[in-house]
């Protein structure tokens, strides 16, 4: 790293103590500036990167809300607002205990440069709480997300901060938090949260957008090197939104997915995963992927176990955090592994990325490869400002652009940047020059 970028990055570092994530994810775009950097210098004047890596806004709430059985709970919210020099902030909310500033503000920066990638007018934030929805009832969830509604409110606008969903949030969480936007506002403001139910003024293809677009991103990279997914097996870790849609749509291409997991443990199917199953399970009971194998007893269900173990050509991260470090990336690769898209955010661990990198595996970062979700929230926005509803197959096309203009511009930018097929240079750079082009043009603010 060129010595005026290291400088910056002991910045962040003194500014922001123990917040491992987001110094993390800090340091893997900036360590892939150097190039940019050494082309176009004016980009260090106006102190535009330590602009960049300082939240334009930061808020912190308590969300009091009762139980069933009437006792009290205190949780903490929160909502990042990155950056709004391409748009509105915009990102999703994360509900999921493991939640604190330092993963929203990883998340909040992830975002914005996937948002950029995507060429639509977004800016980036993320927001949520260390609430755990697991085990809560519906009313219980609703007296949540009314509570936390009622403070974050405030923030909000569809020209200013526009959620949608993200771990643990999903359409139901949405609907009620709008709900509640509308009860205290009085308006009916279809373009403050993305995510809604198709009854409250949603979009087709939201709910399939993320793990659609993964696997539209993993076939572009496929292509560029003579390949293709029909005929491959693969692994999808996690059994949620992302992860059920990316299973879906690698089943609809040909292609063969042999094991998905949740916290608790992974369930491998040799004959290919049944996704009605999981689907009834995740989307709909909300029970463990342990109850798989009760109806499908040729299907083994490992505890504990560790997914990257499970030989595959395709691997897709699609559940949290640092989920896949650098032995389990050593594990894939002497496995025969191919390709890798990040469904999630940053599942792959600093090691396990370079792992990737060095052994020639085509390797899709999260801001690339999981921007259809957001894209498609985009879209949401302005079906909702005009007016209207676009059908299922016109806007699984736009995403599908979407996602194919993405790898174009990582491909063509790392090639430029002199690391062919480097898709993490690729996307950092093209995300990193959109957004300080446009902070350039909007002056010192
Ligand atoms: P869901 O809540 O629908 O599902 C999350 C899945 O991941 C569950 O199977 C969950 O298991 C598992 N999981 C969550 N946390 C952990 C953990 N700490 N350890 C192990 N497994 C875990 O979330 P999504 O599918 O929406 O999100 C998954 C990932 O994709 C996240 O990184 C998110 O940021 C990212 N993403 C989501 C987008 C979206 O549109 N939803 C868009 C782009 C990225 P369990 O049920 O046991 O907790
Ligand atoms: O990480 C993500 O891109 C999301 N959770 C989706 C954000 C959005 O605003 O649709």
């Amino acid at each position: 790293m060129t010595e005026a970028l290291s400088e910056i990055l002991d910045i962040v570092k003194r500014r922001n103590p123990g917040e491992g994530e987001f110094l993390q994810a800090a340091e893997e775009v900036l360590a892939s500036l150097d190039p940019l950097i050494a082309k176009q210098p004016e980009l260090l004047q106006q102190r535009l990167v330590e602009r960049l890596v300082e939240p334009e806004r930061q808020l912190i709430f308590r969300v009091p809300w009762t139980d069933d059985a009437g006792n009290v709970h205190v949780n903490r919210g929160f909502r990042i607002e990155f950056n709004s020099a391409l748009g509105p902030y915009k990102g999703g909310l994360r509900f999921h205990p493991s939640v604190n500033l330092g993963v929203m503000k990883f998340l909040a920066f992830e975002q914005l440069f996937k948002n950029a990638l995507t060429g639509l007018p977004i800016g980036g934030g993320k927001g949520g709480s260390d609430f755990d929805p697991k085990g809560r009832s519906d009313a219980e969830v609703m007296r949540f997300c009314q509570s936390f509604m009622t403070e974050l409110y405030r923030h909000l606008g569809e020209y200013t901060d526009v959620p949608a969903g993200d771990i643990g949030v999903g359409g139901r969480e949405i609907g009620y938090l709008f709900g509640q936007y509308k009860r205290i506002t009085n308006r009916y403001e279809s373009g403050v949260l993305t995510g809604k139910g198709l009854a409250i003024g949603g979009a087709l293809v939201r709910t399939e957008a993320t793990g659609y677009g993964c696997v539209y991103f993993v076939e572009q990279m496929l292509a560029a090197r003579g390949d293709a997914l029909a005929g491959k097996t693969c692994v999808v870790s996690g059994a949620g939104n992302v992860a059920i849609y990316t299973i879906q749509k690698l089943q609809q291409l040909g292609a063969k997915v042999v094991a998905c997991s949740d916290s608790n443990g992974v369930v491998y199917d040799q004959d290919g995963i049944k996704l009605d199953t999981v689907k009834r399970l995740k989307e709909v009971q909300r029970r463990r992927i342990a109850e798989y194998v009760e109806l499908h007893p040729k299907a083994e269900y490992r505890g504990g176990g560790n997914i990257w173990d499970i030989p595959c050509d395709l691997a897709f991260p699609s559940a949290t955090q640092n989920e896949l470090n650098g032995r389990d990336a050593q594990r894939l690769v002497a496995n025969g592994v191919v390709a890798v898209g990040e469904g999630a955010n940053m599942p792959c661990t600093p090691t396990a990325a370079e792992t990737f990198i060095e052994a020639g595996v085509a390797f899709g970062p999260g801001k690339a490869a999981n921007a259809g979700g957001v894209a498609t929230s985009a879209l949401e926005m302005q079906q909702n400002a005009s007016r209207d509803a676009w059908t299922f197959a016109y806007t699984d096309e736009r995403l599908s652009e979407i996602m194919r203009d993405i790898h174009t511009l990582c491909y063509e930018t790392a090639a430029e940047f002199g690391v062919p097929g480097n898709y993490v240079v690729g996307a950092n750079i093209a995300g990193f020059r959109k957004v300080a082009v446009a902070m350039r043009t909007l002056g010192v603010i």
